[in-house]
């Protein structure tokens, strides 16, 4: 399949396909509204749904939305044309002729003008923010995320086009492998290529963020993770034994290190066979989980799709005897080897694999008391076929899901398979709690996606900030790289650095492979750990916070972090990559250099202040500030009341008991906190502060009062008057639980 990743696509024999049938309709879902076209040849595709839009409802007119036009073969749409081209089937790479039915289908593609546009989307991807002057397929790799390195893991056919503030929505569903060359074959225009007979699109219109909402929605709200998802992760690749893991559990506890789970990479397993546990090295893991669960902190296993391909093992067998597992083309099970070896996979496309797989994991979580699942691999990565790696680890083309060829449904590996964990973990009555490393649109309904195989070097922690804007940016909002870098040895100051990025990623977990110096918070010693549980106490005061922007993710598909020019497209510095927004109240702006001190920080418009200090900056405008190791330049907007928590680790209850709204004044003042047990189904409820403050006086009040919660202010001199609240060493503190609160300051 690499010959694909290098094919110099003849875009210039593109032609206007003949014979092609069109299916144009406003749809809804979720509500959002959007353009479905569909394109297609065969007749059997005509009805055809998904596999990342399920269920959107047919608009009987188009009503709020921007008209589109079909005339000939081109589109128009909100000021873009994109015309409809097909590429002649005789000039496809022979091997992918068969996706196209093996008959005479032209692969399907569009090409557009694009102007001036600045290009977004595509998911994971190891470089910039910007997309303008790159090519993208879409075809999921087990490839290291470094730079110049593509595609990787997950497959996003999706894009979001920039005229000023304006974005264009595009998402192409279809699961066979696509290219997006955005101005890379010709400068000014963008073209894509389907390797498939239809092409169906979705297309929509509007501010950034709506477009973003729109884009996830469609294929999915994200799912609403229990709150302790978003407290402290710590893995390695791999804890050996018990001892190992105990040790590594005393350490924290023993150094007051927050930790909410330690995770089990692949050496847990009797033999890497899944859904089995080493007796020799994990005799007693039920009851260590039992041990440590008493004191909150949870386990989360590997696990891998490949099955060991071993006679006697109940998986296999009866995966087998039941035809659940991929085949090669001679209708046989397919083997091959990855870490069991020899291995089969199971296809995911088929329900009863799903249904199958899904009880499996329900029985080995609750046998064993596990937290949730990791699954790795599952692009599907394999490491050996007939002696050798096969090119980019893939399965090979032609191997059958069904009646379905490999290449066609490659992309919904992942997808599949955490269709059916999430299904296995629901039966067990909590929030499921899945990490994936593979996806397609879709996968935000299921599960959390770290970006992989890093480096322990700043290149990549610095990468990490469009990697993750970008994965939000394309509908998955709860994302995390390897804190501390996974391949190569970190440096003290490096992890440091990492573990303060990491206190603001969504997804916030240390990880490292497989011979590399430790590097658990503790594994330098001070001053180094004392600094990194500053980072991890800090993460525990800011859940209230993130619960609230998951809260929001799940319900409108906004992402927790947001690039700058989200909220400030007409400011050019908005568009840099070293800082983000998380949520509209925080702007980060991390040290992502070796040896800096001191950081170059652009202020956004309006007015923030420094979390940590209290200073307040007027924007728009660039200002130095300290950066030491002991706290990231974290600024809150004008007008928004934080809510923050004591730092109580592990997490229990997402109706905190002690909450203070950090404020920082603006003429109107507002917060919210999204108040559930954090875990199960009841449905929760949002709290809100607001306020007013006219540059004299202060007046807040919180919906339904409560018992301790409060308000708090850095950085302005003692009020005259206080009701309902007190000033002490600088700070002025209001007792929301009394109704109705005011200060004056004169
Ligand atoms: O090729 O399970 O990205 O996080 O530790 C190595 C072992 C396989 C790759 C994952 C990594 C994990 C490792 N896996």
């Amino acid at each position: 399949m690499e010959d694909l990743l290098s094919w110099d696509v003849p875009f210039h024999h593109l032609e206007a396909p003949q014979g092609l049938a069109s299916r144009v309709e406003a749809v809804e879902k979720e509500g959002v509204r959007a353009w479905r076209v569909l394109f297609f040849q065969r007749p059997s595709d005509g009805a055809k749904e998904g596999p990342a839009v399920l269920g959107a409802r047919v608009l009987p007119e188009p009503p709020g939305l921007p008209p589109l036009t079909l005339e000939g073969s081109t589109l128009a749409f909100a000021g873009w044309r994109l015309a409809l081209l097909g590429l002649p089937h005789g000039l496809l790479l022979p091997a992918y002729r068969p996706l196209l039915d093996g008959a005479s289908y032209p692969a399907l593609g569009l090409t557009f003008p694009l102007g001036g546009a600045r290009c977004y989307g595509l998911g994971e991807r190891a470089r910039g923010l910007e997309r303008r002057g790159g090519r993208y397929w879409n075809l999921t790799a087990d490839r290291f995320p470094r730079p110049g390195q593509d595609p990787l893991y997950q497959a996003h056919p999706l894009i979001l086009c920039l005229r000023g503030a304006r974005a264009l929505g595009l998402l192409l569903d279809e699961s066979a492998p696509s290219l997006f060359d955005l101005g890379f074959s010709h400068p000014g225009e963008g073209r894509v290529l389907a390797l498939a007979p239809r092409l169906d699109l979705y297309l929509l219109e509007g501010e950034v963020l709506e477009v973003v909402r729109g884009l996830t929605l469609l294929t999915g709200r994200p799912l609403m993770p229990p709150l302790w998802a978003l407290g402290y992760h710590q893995s390695r690749y791999s804890y050996m034994d018990e001892e190992a893991l105990k040790e590594v559990f005393r350490r924290f506890q023993e150094e007051d290190l927050p930790l909410e789970s330690l995770w089990l990479d692949i050496h847990y397993m009797e033999g890497y066979k899944v859904f089995t546990v080493s007796p020799h090295r994990f005799p007693h893991l039920r009851a260590v989980a039992e041990e440590m669960g008493a004191k909150g902190v949870r386990l989360v296993p590997i696990v891998d799709p490949g099955v060991k391909a071993e006679p006697g093992y109940p998986v296999y067998e009866e995966a087998k005897a039941r035809g659940l597992l991929v085949q090669n083309e001679r209708d046989e099970v397919l083997l091959g080897g990855v870490w069991p070896r020899p291995a089969a996979w199971p296809d995911f496309t088929r329900e009863e694999a799903r249904a199958f797989w899904a009880e499996k994991v329900r029985a080995f979580v609750e046998g064993f008391g596990f937290a949730g699942v990791w699954n790795d691999m599952n692009e599907p990565a394999v490491l050996e076929l007939e002696g050798k790696e096969p090119p980019l680890k893939a399965l090979p083309p032609g191997a059958r899901h069904g009646g379905r060829l490999h290449l066609e449904v490659r992309n919904l590996y992942a997808l599949g398979m955490a269709e059916a964990t999430f299904r296995g973990l629901s039966a067990l009555g909590r929030r499921p709690f899945i990490l994936t490393r593979s996806g397609f649109p879709g996968i935000q309904r299921y599960a959390f996606a770290w970006t992989g195989d890093n480096a322990s070097c700043f290149e990549d922690l610095a990468l990490s900030i469009p990697m993750l804007l970008s994965l939000g940016l394309s509908g998955l909002p709860f994302a995390g790289a390897d804190v501390g870098g996974f391949n190569e040895d970190a440096t003290p100051e490096l992890l440091t650095r990492w573990m303060w990025l990491g206190a603001l990623y969504p997804f916030f977990r240390n990880h490292t492979a497989l011979g590399t110096r430790r590097q658990e918070p503790y594994a330098f010693g001070e001053p180094w750990t004392g600094w990194m549980r500053e980072a991890l106490r800090f993460r525990y005061r800011l859940l209230p916070y993130l619960y609230a922007l998951a809260r929001q993710a799940h319900e409108d598909g906004l992402p927790l972090w947001r690039p700058l020019f989200a909220h400030f497209p007409q400011e050019l510095e908005a568009y840099r990559e070293d800082q983000f927004l998380l949520g509209e109240a925080l702007m980060a702006a991390p040290v992502v250099r070796q040896g800096e001190a001191v950081r170059e920080v652009w202020i956004p418009p309006g007015t923030w202040q420094d979390l940590f200090t209290g200073e307040v900056f007027a924007g728009p405008g660039l200002v130095q500030v300290p950066a030491p190791f002991s706290r990231l330049p974290l600024f809150q907007k004008a007008g928004t009341a934080l809510p923050l928590a004591e730092p109580r680790y592990p997490t229990a209850t997402a109706r905190f008991p002690h909450l203070t709204f950090r404020l920082a004044l603006g003429p109107e003042i507002r917060g919210r906190v999204y108040e559930d047990e954090g875990d199960g189904q009841e449905e929760g409820v949002w709290r809100e502060v607001c306020g007013a403050f006219d540059g004299k006086r202060l007046h807040l009040f919180l919906e339904e009062p409560r018992e301790r919660v409060m308000a708090e202010v850095l950085g302005m001199p003692r009020p005259l008057r206080i009701r309902g609240g007190v000033w002490r060493e600088g700070r002025l503190l209001l007792d929301l639980g009394k109704g109705e609160v005011w200060a004056r300051w004169a």
